[in-house]
């Protein structure tokens, strides 16, 4: 347990019994199952701690949540990613986050919320009914995929936990495991990696907390054990790995508009019609859809405006990037 940073627990808070039933037997299983898994594997990189041989996490298909474009292959969904932990190259996540361990793991929800908890990720999971959505992801540097998650709505977990009147924001806080994550050591990010939504979009239906990816848990590179997943805004809002959900009263400072406010705002919707300073976003490359395939036009966004453009009604778009 030593290797998680999580903030104390004050001894104030009362934890439901259960939670506190599952945690001991979860030390128990992660025991068990390291031995299990044994070092052969460990050492070989791509096996998550506990994690059984098939990985099969299914969710029921929500027809609702579903675009028609061709599946992403998952070798690309999960060979070609960004996870600057595990340093800035493309193929380093699929390299290097294997080492990442994923079991045990505890998530705690704090801030301006009337009963704060720490959950264990088996009963995390089980919280709600796991759904498979299929969502576009855009990538803010000009690439998309297209990518079956399961999970279900981070408003599920938020409703839990009562927020206060005071809370009007929701940081993500993502693990930091210096043994094991050899990108820390560039300070490109001050880690650990942070994002943040105002209240009302982390409240949005689409807005979700993935456990599994292709019917399967989530392979440590795509942010194994549990990721947030937002397919209307770019990718970078969408934390991996994430120890920490904390509600606020004021707009936290994220990781990207910490390094480059000028490029990265708060909001990061997906959208054409503003430019990234350095480049045009009115296009992108789908991923594996070959070198020469044409690119495709990136939709207000990312497609689901008629869902989500109701929350910035009278916002200025270009001020709020
Ligand atoms: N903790 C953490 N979360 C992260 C990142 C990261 O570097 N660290 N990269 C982000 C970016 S830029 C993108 S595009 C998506 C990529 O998710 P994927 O690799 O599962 O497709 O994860 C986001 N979440
Ligand atoms: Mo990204």
């Amino acid at each position: 347990m030593s290797r998680f940073r999580l903030p104390p627990i004050p001894s104030s808070e009362i934890t439901p019994e259960h939670i506190w039933e599952s945690r001991r037997a979860w030390m128990k299983r992660a025991g068990q199952s390291a031995l299990a898994v044994g070092a052969g594997s460990l050492l070989a990189g791509r096996v998550s701690w506990g994690q059984p041989a098939d990985g099969v996490l299914a969710g029921t298909p929500n027809p609702r949540y579903r675009v028609d474009d061709a599946l992403t292959a998952e070798k690309d969904v999960s060979g070609y990613n960004n996870f600057y932990e595990f340093g800035t190259g493309k193929s380093d996540p699929m390299e290097y986050a294997g080492r990442m361990q994923t079991r045990p793991w505890a998530l705690r929800i704090d801030g301006e919320v009337e009963k704060p908890v720490t959950l264990d990720i088996d009963d995390l999971q089980k919280l709600a009914a796991l759904e498979e959505r299929v969502y576009r992801l855009r990538c803010v540097e000009a690439w998309s995929m297209v990518i079956p998650w399961s999970g279900y709505s981070l408003s599920a977990l938020l409703g839990r936990v009562k927020p206060t009147s005071r809370a009007k924001y929701v940081q993500f806080i993502s693990a930091v495991q210096p043994d094991r994550m050899p990108g820390l050591s560039a300070r490109i990010i001050n880690w650990p990696y942070r994002e943040g939504l105002r209240m009302d979009e982390a409240m949005h239906p689409l807005t979700m907390l993935v456990f599994g990816v292709y019917g399967k848990r989530l392979p440590n590179q795509n942010g194994a054990p549990v990721r947030v997943a937002i397919p209307w805004k770019y990718g970078f809002k969408s934390g991996k790995s994430i120890v920490g959900i904390r509600l606020l009263e004021k707009q936290p400072l994220t990781s990207w508009s910490e390094i480059a406010p000028n490029e990265y705002g708060f909001y990061a919707n997906v959208n054409p019609t503003v430019p990234h300073p350095r480049w045009s976003q009115a296009t992108e490359r789908r991923i594996g859809s070959g070198f020469f395939a044409p690119r495709v036009a990136t939709l207000m966004y990312n497609s689901y405006g008629d869902q989500v453009a109701g929350l910035y009604a009278g916002m200025d778009l270009r001020a709020h990037y």
